[in-house]
């Protein structure tokens, strides 16, 4: 399976997160994809390429014009204020707000774009944003010219990304724009699998009144799990999505034996929606050594993930999401590539 990965994600780094009330490293850094690129190379699991150069614009199908514009100029308006800190937010546009005028300063832009304080903005932050997107769109393409199933090492990820707004370690849903790649170049139907601890809600809020793109999530229950505020059992779709939009919420302590319960059942609607490929969300934050995490997945269990997606026997794109037991993730994260391939 061929893998693209940019080292453009180096820049995006050196801030901190907000955690149990103070302000710790953040845990999604740049040893994760390094790591995981480390792995590739030791199992020999093939070729690892560049992204070919598409710039922001793959984006444009699934985010707003005026976020993206945010996005480019964020740090620009940011040092212009003579600041040399990592730019995060202050004010959210709640509702009861005005959500129909963006503010002009930096400080109200931020939250006015963000969904929570995840998602830090520095120098490297917009070039590593575009190279990841450019990695997801360039191994869409690999499996669209004919590769059974592609690796895209995407650094920051984006499943929690919507249309207009950054959060929890993400500012480009690659996902998401990979999927609407496929549907915009001959694809009739899309799933996408997010298989990440988290629920993806950027993911199905772009696609949640669409039929054309399935989005199945399995992920730590939002009652007591963040993002806390999406991810309900009866979240369907809307309208023509109708049907089209599925969530497993599960508790704390969920070990494999309910997990690949619920991943067989995600793959069975998956099946039945007869997509022409499947984009999955590949976190692997469900590792029971995760620290930020609650399920309790082991090593042994991602082959078996790979294996169950590859009985749907359709071309696959892996766009790479969440997961921070740095150490593990490379050998967890490969499982799955090298499971899929039957190895
Ligand atoms: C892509 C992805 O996996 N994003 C996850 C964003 C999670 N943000 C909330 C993190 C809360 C961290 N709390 C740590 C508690 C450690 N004991
Ligand atoms: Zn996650």
């Amino acid at each position: 399976m061929k893998t693209v990965y940019s080292p453009l994600h180096h820049g995006h780094s050196g801030y901190f997160e907000f955690c149990n009330g103070a302000f710790v490293p953040g845990f999604e850094k740049p040893v994760r994809a390094e790591f995981i690129r480390s792995r590739i190379e030791e199992v020999g699991l093939g070729p690892i390429l560049a992204p070919v150069a598409h710039g922001i614009g793959p984006a444009q199908g699934v985010h707003t014009a005026d976020y993206l514009a945010f996005l480019a100029d964020a740090w620009t308006l940011w040092t212009a204020m003579d600041r040399h800190t990592p730019a995060l937010p202050m004010v959210w546009p709640i509702p009861g707000l005005r959500a129909d005028k963006p503010p002009k300063s930096i400080d109200g832009l931020l939250g006015f774009y963000s969904l929570d304080t995840g998602a830090p903005i520095v120098a490297g932050t917009y070039p590593a944003v575009v190279a990841s997107l450019e990695s997801a769109i360039t191994a869409a393409d690999l499996v669209r010219n004919g590769e059974r199933a592609a690796f895209a090492l995407c650094r920051p990820p984006g499943h929690h990304a919507g249309s207009r707004f950054m959060g929890g370690y993400c500012y480009v849903n690659n996902a998401a724009a990979a999927a609407q790649h496929f549907r915009d170049n001959g694809a009739a139907r899309v799933a996408i699998l997010d298989v990440d601890y988290h629920h993806g809600n950027g993911t199905q809020e772009i696609f949640y009144s669409r039929a054309d793109v399935m989005v199945v999530n399995l992920h730590g229950d939002p009652l007591t799990e963040y993002p806390f505020l999406l991810g309900h059992a009866d979240e369907h779709g809307s309208g023509p999505g109708e049907g089209f939009n599925v969530n497993y919420p599960m508790p704390h302590g969920t070990d494999y034996a309910v997990w690949g319960a619920a991943l067989d059942d995600a793959c069975r609607k998956v099946a039945a929606y007869k997509p022409d490929v499947v984009v999955v969300s590949l976190g692997v934050d469900t590792f029971e050594k995760d620290p930020i995490s609650h399920f309790l997945l082991k090593t042994p269990d991602y082959p078996k993930i790979g294996r169950r997606i590859a009985e749907l026997g359709l071309p696959t794109l892996f766009v790479m999401e969440g997961g921070y037991a740095v150490a593990e993730i490379a050998v967890n994260a490969v499982g799955v590539l090298t499971g899929f391939e039957g190895e």
